[in-house]
């Protein structure tokens, strides 16, 4: 089903290639007030890429690391590093120096490319970290400002991008993983190309009029796929915000009449209520709903008001992305759909044998992509006898449809964040007032869930509102604030199993 030649690049894909096949002059990435058309991102990559190679001697397989927000500029120095054969890891622009060193140390990486606006927390890891050799400034506001952007100015616009094979590694995509290292997860030049080729043609039929918008960062391979990926390998435009709070995409999608969009129920919540108040979404001919499980309610209201569906799907970073969807003529309320043409799904226990249709178990997938972990013992639990073994509970019913029931770990998911809770507490348990704690996800009307922290306080501090108040900033200023615990709650002994076990379910409260 997907054959590509035996060398290929993505990088040139996703550029020149688009402008060798007539799409020079279309409008590739729109953000931070500029258009480029594909023959600029072309040139501009190939710029970029003779700075990596000729001026900060990159060379293949080198590790390279990349922090910022959603703009034309990462986009770019992505699609750069990946000509340069770079193999590329995305992050978010809110980790701290701790998160940043951890990734940098688990992936060996030599070479971080950093937002100028974005400096203090990597020079901090590249002062810790053992194995960054280079930290190189790039302007995320595609002002061409900083470093990297002046090595580039004057290089030639063609690039003789490295011949790399379809099976090298091109991308490492980390995991919230809920305990223990953090996980990457490596993806292929090939991978990256089925996703499209598969999801985004088969489910979606991206076409060069569709206008793309959302809010996963591209760091996400959720967010780099439906933001990135999708609309650059159909010669459509991608819109990439800074800020991709519900109410600025709102006008970004009414200012350039968006057509399809990447976002967590949370958000068309938000757009739902904003179209009583006369926003005009009537542009969207597809909404993706992904990252928490999509409320009926939400489905419903969204069919009534657009008569459109909104397509619920589930991904994984270890599959790279989407691989069972809901589509445009075979959806149905609170149900996740089938699987994507070319992946199978079956419902598991335990030892791996199928359930009864109607029964919960383990969603296992297998199909063109899959779980590759970096050096990782954990390969052996998360891929048995060629099946991926997702983390998700899952009930198949008789027709073949997949129900979602349940994370089997101890991952929150909150406003489309993947919140791992043993990180907040181990955070939690840097303050000196916290003896004890444990974080849960609690449902919550806007957010899907929040993070909430049960606290056994130390002897000589005092519980009360000061103390929550100076524990959400310590954990801000610990790890990345989108992760900090909303609710805190103080308690005189966490529930625990006789062997000493945290029961954290017993903290929880149940969906209403
Ligand atoms: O469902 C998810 O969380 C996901 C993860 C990675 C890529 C794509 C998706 C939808």
């Amino acid at each position: 089903r997907f054959n590509y030649p035996e060398r290929i690049n993505v990088g040139v894909e996703l550029t020149d290639a688009m402008v060798e096949r007539g799409f020079g002059d279309r409008t590739a990435l729109i953000g931070n007030g500029r258009r480029r058309t594909y023959k600029e991102l072309a040139d501009w990559t190939n710029r970029l890429a003779h700075a990596m190679v000729a001026d900060l001697g990159i060379r293949p397989g080198n590790r390279v690391l990349i922090r910022s927000a959603n703009n034309p500029a990462m986009v770019a120095v992505w699609l750069a590093a990946t000509k340069a054969g770079a193999v590329v890891v995305n992050t978010m622009p809110l980790l701290r120096a701790g998160e940043l060193t951890a990734i940098v140390d688990k992936a060996k990486i030599q070479f971080a490319f950093c937002d100028t606006r974005l400096m203090d927390e990597m020079a901090t890891c590249a002062k810790t970290s053992e194995y960054l050799e280079k930290v190189v400034g790039f302007d995320g506001t595609s002002n061409h400002d900083a470093e990297l952007d002046r090595l580039a100015l004057e290089k030639p616009v063609t690039f003789d991008a490295v011949d790399t094979g379809r099976d090298d590694v091109a991308l490492l995509g980390f995991t919230s993983g809920t305990t223990g290292a953090p996980k990457a997860t490596m993806h292929f030049h090939r991978d990256i190309l089925i996703i499209a080729d598969g999801y985004a043609k088969e489910v979606l039929n991206v076409t060069p009029e569709d206008v793309f918008v959302g809010s996963p960062p591209l760091a996400f391979t959720f967010g780099l796929g439906g933001l990135a990926v999708f609309p650059l390998r159909f010669g459509a435009a991608a819109t990439l915000l800074e800020n991709a709070s519900p109410p600025n995409m709102i006008d970004i999608i009414q200012k350039y009449k968006a057509t399809v969009s990447f976002t967590a129920p949370t958000a068309y919540r938000v757009m739902l209520r904003a179209m009583d108040e006369g926003a005009d979404l009537s542009s969207l001919r597809a909404a993706v709903s992904a990252g928490e499980t999509l409320p009926a309610p939400i489905y419903d209201e969204w069919i009534e008001k657009t008569g459109k569906p909104m397509l619920d799907g589930i991904g994984a970073t270890e599959m790279l992305h989407i691989f069972v969807t809901n589509r445009f003529d075979d959806h149905r309320p609170a149900c996740t759909g089938r699987p994507v043409t070319g992946y199978e799904a079956r419902v598991v226990d335990d030892e791996g044998n199928d359930v009864p249709p109607g029964t919960t178990g383990r969603l296992a997938v297998r199909g063109p992509t899959g779980c590759r972990y970096l050096a990782d013992e954990r390969q052996a639990g998360y891929v048995l006898d060629g099946w991926n073994i997702t983390g998700d509970a899952f009930t198949m019913d008789e027709d073949g449809y997949l129900h979602f029931a349940a994370r089997n770990d101890d991952m929150i998911i909150s406003s489309g964040y993947n919140i791992a809770g043993p990180e907040v507490e181990a955070a939690l348990l840097s303050h000196p007032a916290v003896a004890e704690c444990a974080v849960v996800g609690q449902p919550d009307e806007d957010r899907g869930s929040i993070v909430e922290a049960h606290v056994v306080v130390a002897e000589g501090h005092t519980a009360g509102e000061k103390l929550v108040k100076a524990l959400q900033e310590h954990v801000k200023a610990v790890i990345a604030p989108y992760k900090y615990p909303r609710s805190v709650r103080f308690i005189d002994a966490l529930p625990k199993t006789e062997t000493g076990k945290v029961q954290r379910f017993r903290l929880k409260r149940a969906p209403r």
